[in-house]
């Protein structure tokens, strides 16, 4: 048996003796019954083809973890982030919008942990979409709550809660105890997902934790996201695949961090005898153009060259500046980030000149 050694992201260390390498990839081996190894645990992921559900989704596995991910059916292939995956987890479909199908899952997986990371999570669309992302952002957490009082309750249920949900801030920094003011229907769906929560634990006593993530990013981010289409932009202007990008408010402040690292701390979360709510962010804000500034300039360029600005893409209530205070999770959890903002937009538009110039190699154009 061999083991695969560090993901590289996370600087994880695959330690379970259930898992063996293939071709570069860990399987999975169920652990004999007698044979004195812990009892493999089970994950159930909703959400598992976005971004944070497939870093999640590979931190299990190096955990040696069983892993069920939720997909909704689509006509179209939405497995890029989970591809180098599949043949590790299984996949079940599933909608936070069908009452039914989140019972059948929790009644065949049995999970021990769940992670709730399904969502409409794009801000815009949230005010083209409000009531469909009531459904899904809101309404979705008490489905799933529902499912697991009917079948699992004693799943540990960890909710995807976010630092949106302060919105126009109160204080500064932003930690448990500052009072949500939220300015996006997102925002204030969140906020009905995270009091959910709280009050299934209340009521029911569920094992039921809610992360206020701040922003956390990376090679796997949506391209609709702002890192991201700056990262993918400078990448293709380097490489001469496009000229210029549109982007609206410049001055927005965020605390943005690197995903592997904020997986970790959801899992931290349900290793935990007592459920709690935890913020999750580095404790550093920095604006849009600071991280233009330093994506363009990783590739030799002047954003101020190649940025446009465009009062569309400006929002109809704007967050202007989150930052989060981490105390809770650093001294109950022992979490605390690893890869800071200027390392995190190098290695976005490295992630984005190595795509492209695949892309390109391969005929095609992002
Ligand atoms: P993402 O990349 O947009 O992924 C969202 C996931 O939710 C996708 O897998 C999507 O599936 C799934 N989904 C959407 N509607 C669904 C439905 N009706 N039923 C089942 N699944 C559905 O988001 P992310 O960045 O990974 O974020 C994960 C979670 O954390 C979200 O809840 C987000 O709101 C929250 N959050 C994110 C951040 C951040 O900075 N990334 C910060 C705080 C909180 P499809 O592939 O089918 O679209
Ligand atoms: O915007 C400004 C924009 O869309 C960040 C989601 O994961 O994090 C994310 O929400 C800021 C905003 O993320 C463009 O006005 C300027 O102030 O990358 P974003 P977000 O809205 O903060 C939270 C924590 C979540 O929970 C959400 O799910 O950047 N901005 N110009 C722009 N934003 C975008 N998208 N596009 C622009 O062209």
């Amino acid at each position: 048996m061999r083991i695969k050694g560090e993901c590289s992201r996370s600087g994880l260390r695959a330690r379970s003796a259930n898992i063996t390498a293939c071709k570069g990839f860990t399987t999975l081996a169920a652990p004999r019954a007698g044979s004195g190894h812990p009892r493999m645990k089970t994950a159930l992921i909703t959400g598992i083809t976005g971004q944070d559900g497939s870093h999640l989704a590979e931190f299990l596995l190096e955990k040696g973890y069983r892993v069920v991910g939720m997909a909704r059916r689509a006509s179209v292939d939405h497995n890029e982030r989970i591809a180098h995956l599949l043949d590790r987890i299984e996949v079940r479909q599933g909608d936070l919008l069908d009452q039914g199908s989140l019972v059948t899952i929790l009644e065949d997986v049995a999970p021990d942990e769940l992670y709730n990371l399904g969502a409409m999570s794009f801000v815009p669309t949230s005010w083209a979409q409000p009531v469909l992302t009531g459904e899904f952002t809101g309404i979705g957490v008490t489905r799933i709550l529902e499912a697991v009082r009917a079948v699992k309750p004693d799943v540990r249920f960890y909710q995807a809660s976010s630092s949106e949900m302060f919105g126009k801030v109160q204080e500064s920094p932003q930690s448990e105890k500052t009072p949500f003011w939220p300015r996006s229907p997102y925002g204030v769906a969140k906020v009905y997902g995270h009091w959910i929560t709280v009050n299934y634990r209340e009521s029911y006593g569920i094992h039921a934790s809610s992360g206020i993530l701040f922003n956390h990013e990376g090679p796997r981010r949506g391209l609709e996201f702002v890192t991201r289409k700056i990262s993918s932009a400078a990448a293709r202007i380097k490489l001469g695949l496009q000229e210029k990008v549109s982007l609206g408010n410049l001055d927005a402040r965020r605390d943005w961090g690197y995903a592997g690292d904020y997986v970790r701390a959801m899992w931290l979360m349900l290793q935990q005898d007592e459920p709690g709510d935890y913020v999750i962010a580095t404790g550093e804000a920095h604006t849009v153009r600071d991280f233009c500034q330093i994506a363009f300039e990783h590739v030799g360029l002047n954003f101020e060259d190649h940025v446009v600005l465009d009062p569309t893409l400006l929002r109809p209530a704007e967050v202007d500046t989150l930052l989060g205070d981490a105390t809770r999770a650093r001294n109950v959890l022992g979490w605390q980030p690893e890869v800071s903002f200027g390392d995190l937009a190098r290695l976005m538009v490295d992630a984005d000149v190595a795509l492209q110039r695949r892309l390109v190699g391969r005929g095609g154009d992002a």
